[in-house]
């Protein structure tokens, strides 16, 4: 993305709202309710964000003292942040069934009043949550699909499609600044939360990733459990090479969203791979991996599971797990050679 678009975009002052609206007017026939349905999850969004900035001072630190469907303990913002969301899409009736990683069964909200929403929406209200204590960047993702024709009503079949059938995801960074990126597979734009209006202002549009990299995010602590090709590479990546730009640099937040969002925008490959404590990986398809592989795709990355597509797996829980590659199209291309043993450190 050159810098004088994107100044040129700020100068414009395009809320999300006017530029989903904009969109929409551009793909005709439209009802309008993508366009709601981003409108409140950006809501939703911007009331996570003022509880988190308020993090510290109000009672949101620590844990609910529950464990979720994960088996994972529950922080108070995890809890906090499922009920905006789930509020925002009940309340703003685009979206018929919610999964959300803190909740272990699909939630249906056709037995709202006035429910007709034809969106499934699928999220990790607050990835990373267990950096907030200590004032590191944590996000939400989402993921949206159609109700299939042939379900009139939602049930938890209808949310388990292939990532390839999503019509929209995106992430929010609780960063330094706090960010939208989404994309409904016409590229992929970026607002960011002016504090002043209370508004995400398009900031970064049309973002593209580059084709390669110099970063590589994983959690290197795990590294004897990790599969002879992918220690290979990280070996590969480390080695001296004034040629190819080695070494590559490690960068490892811990928290998804903010790890993507760098290599996004700098070019970069993240990795969680099968480990011994997570022989199908840690982060989830449907919440995680789907999405941001849409994303990473759309702005010219790859996503995939070390053998394939990650968007073209066919879920069979909403809670499954898939080892993840993404980011640069090239990282991910060699991923996958060392991963099936067609190169080695010594290449
Ligand atoms: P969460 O969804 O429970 O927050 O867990 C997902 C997080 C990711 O944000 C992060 O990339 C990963 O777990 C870190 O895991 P690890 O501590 O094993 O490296
Ligand atoms: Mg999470």
């Amino acid at each position: 993305m050159k810098e004088s678009h994107r100044r040129e975009a700020i100068r414009q002052t395009l809320t999300l709202e006017q530029f989903i609206i904009d969109r929409q007017e551009d793909l005709p026939p439209s009802t309008g309710a993508f366009s709601r349905l981003i409108r409140d999850l950006s809501v939703a969004a911007k009331k996570v964000n003022s509880h988190m900035r308020r993090a510290g001072i109000v009672d949101v630190f620590g844990t609910t003292g529950d464990v979720n469907v994960q088996g994972e303990v529950q922080q108070k913002m995890d809890l906090l942040a499922h009920q905006e969301f789930v509020q925002a899409l009940k309340r703003g009736g685009e979206c018929c069934l919610i999964g959300s990683e803190e909740h272990a069964e699909a939630i249906p909200l056709r037995n709202e009043v006035g429910a007709d929403g034809k969106y499934i929406v699928l999220m990790d209200p607050l990835d990373g949550s267990s950096n907030i204590e200590v004032n590191v960047s944590v996000g939400t993702i989402f993921s949206i699909y159609r109700l299939p024709d042939d379900h009139e009503e939602p049930s938890l079949k209808a949310a388990l499609q292939p990532g390839v059938n999503q019509v929209g995801a995106g992430y929010v960074v609780y960063g330094s600044s706090t960010m939208l990126v989404y994309t409904s597979g016409f590229g992929v734009n970026g607002f960011t939360l002016d504090p002043a209006i209370g508004e995400f202002i398009l900031s970064h549009p049309n973002i593209r990733t580059p084709e390669n990299g110099r970063m590589y995010s994983v959690n290197e602590g795990n590294y004897n459990s990790f599969e002879t090709g992918l220690k290979h590479y990280i070996k590969w990546m480390q080695k001296d090479d004034p040629e190819s730009n080695r070494p590559y640099s490690t960068r490892y937040i811990g928290s998804f969203v903010a790890d993507f969002h760098r290599n996004l925008m700098k070019g970069g490959l993240y990795i969680y791979p099968a480990t011994e404590a997570n022989p199908n990986g840690k982060l989830r398809l449907m919440y995680e991996a789907n999405p941001l592989g849409f994303i990473v795709e759309q702005a010219g990355g790859a996503a995939s599971h070390g053998s394939g597509r990650i968007m073209e797996v066919q879920p069979e829980a909403l809670h499954e797990r898939t080892p993840v590659f993404m980011g640069s199209p090239a990282m991910v291309d060699l991923a996958e050679r060392f991963l099936r043993g067609e190169m080695t450190v010594n290449d």
